[in-house]
């Protein structure tokens, strides 16, 4: 018998053993959180370009995968000519390319204390590739949209029940109309050059930069222009954040993405020689640009400017990169800090919400120098 103090300890070496494995370059795979519906996060330590392949995009779904593929999205609602679109038809229109990197709103959702309700993401449920689609104002503009629309609803070919409701549902959610009318917002049918996968939404998906990606429905099948409020549960009860544990005062729906950054070398409780540590890692933000990524290996009493490599896109991430010269052996914490272009910086504490949305606290990285 394994007594519980035997138990940690094997447990500990067993972490050890996959840490040093994963450095000889044994092959990165999604890490599950649930298989139905799908959940699975992105090898995001091991992947340091600035376009992941598909099969390592992480996977966010609420539902299992829908059962059929529509072939054309309709747009009604407040307009003056409802049209169904092909994907022929969508293909032959104008389009644009954007890099654009999606992050749940529950991504590092696991490093809430106390604990958040719902997938316990660890850091990887963010990815990033190229889009290609066209913008959803040009297709708003083909449907003549009323001079009262307020919001746009975007309804995905996937449905299932609840726990907290009566009925079935389908994935949808709403935008502002001002941001569905941005020329960013894209109706994507392309990632990376080919026709979308179909676990990240083929025939087409919504792609909005900026927000965080639980507003970029997948398998689009309605588009629905409105002047009322949607409260669809995914709008009205999910992806809120609430501050406090038992009301719901001063809830506050989740929009643009945290001003946020992450370290991916070195990676968490490794061993290193001393000497010169290249610190690498990304940083992004959903409003502005990146300003600037500071690195600390004194618990924050002094910060040291990291270079940024910027990708000429906008909204991309940017990588930054550290080089740290350390010959005291010892343990270290490195923490790494970005601030935008909007005056926001990584917070020390993470705002906690009851849902666990929006963690941006700075990332700290325990290593031993030996
Ligand atoms: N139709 C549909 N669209 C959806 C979802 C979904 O469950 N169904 N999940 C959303 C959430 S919360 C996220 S984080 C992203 C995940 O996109 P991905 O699976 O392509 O990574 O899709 C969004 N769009
Ligand atoms: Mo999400």
């Amino acid at each position: 018998m394994v007594r519980p103090r035997q138990l940690t300890s094997y447990i500990h070496y067993i972490k050890i053993i996959q840490r040093s494995v994963i450095h000889l370059k044994v092959r990165p795979y999604l890490i599950t959180r649930s298989l139905i519906p799908e959940n699975q996060e992105t090898p995001i330590h091991f992947l340091r370009h600035a376009l992941f392949e598909d099969r390592y995009f992480f996977r966010r779904n609420h539902f299992p995968y829908p059962s059929t593929v529509h072939q054309s999205i309709m747009i009604g609602g407040l307009v003056q000519s409802p049209l169904s679109l092909s994907l022929d038809q969508l293909k032959r229109m104008p389009s644009t390319t954007l890099t654009v990197p999606l992050e749940c709103s529950g991504n590092q959702r696991a490093k809430f204390t106390p604990p958040a309700f719902g997938e316990q993401w660890d850091s990887g449920a963010i990815s990033q590739g190229n889009w290609t689609g066209v913008p959803l104002k040009d297709i708003l503009s083909l449907a003549k949209v009323h001079r009262k629309a307020k919001e746009v609803i975007f309804i995905g070919a996937d449905a299932g029940t609840r726990n907290d409701m009566d009925g079935l549902f389908h994935y949808a959610r709403s935008l502002p109309f001002h941001k569905a009318m941005h020329p960013d917002t894209i109706i994507a049918y392309e990632y990376n050059g080919s026709p979308l996968s179909f676990k990240h939404g083929f025939p087409f998906r919504l792609i909005v930069p900026q927000w965080y990606a639980m507003a970029s429905v997948k398998w689009l099948k309605y588009i629905i222009v409105t002047d009322q409020p949607f409260t669809g549960p995914f709008q009205s009860i999910d992806y809120v954040y609430y501050p406090h544990p038992n009301d719901d005062e001063g809830k506050m729906p989740v929009t643009t993405m945290n001003v946020n950054s992450l370290i991916q070398f070195p990676l968490p409780y490794s061993l290193h020689r001393a000497g010169t540590i290249l610190v690498t890692g990304i940083a992004w933000t959903g409003e502005g640009v990146i300003q600037k990524v500071e690195v600390s290996v004194d618990n924050g009493k002094t910060w040291n400017r990291a270079t940024l490599k910027r990708l000429k896109e906008r909204y991309a991430w940017v990588q930054w990169e550290w080089r740290w010269k350390v010959y005291e052996k010892g343990e270290y914490t490195i923490l790494a800090k970005a601030t935008d272009s909007s005056g926001r910086t990584q917070p020390f504490t993470p705002m906690w919400n009851r849902k666990g949305y929006g963690y941006n606290a700075i990332q700290k990285v325990h290593i031993k120098i030996e």
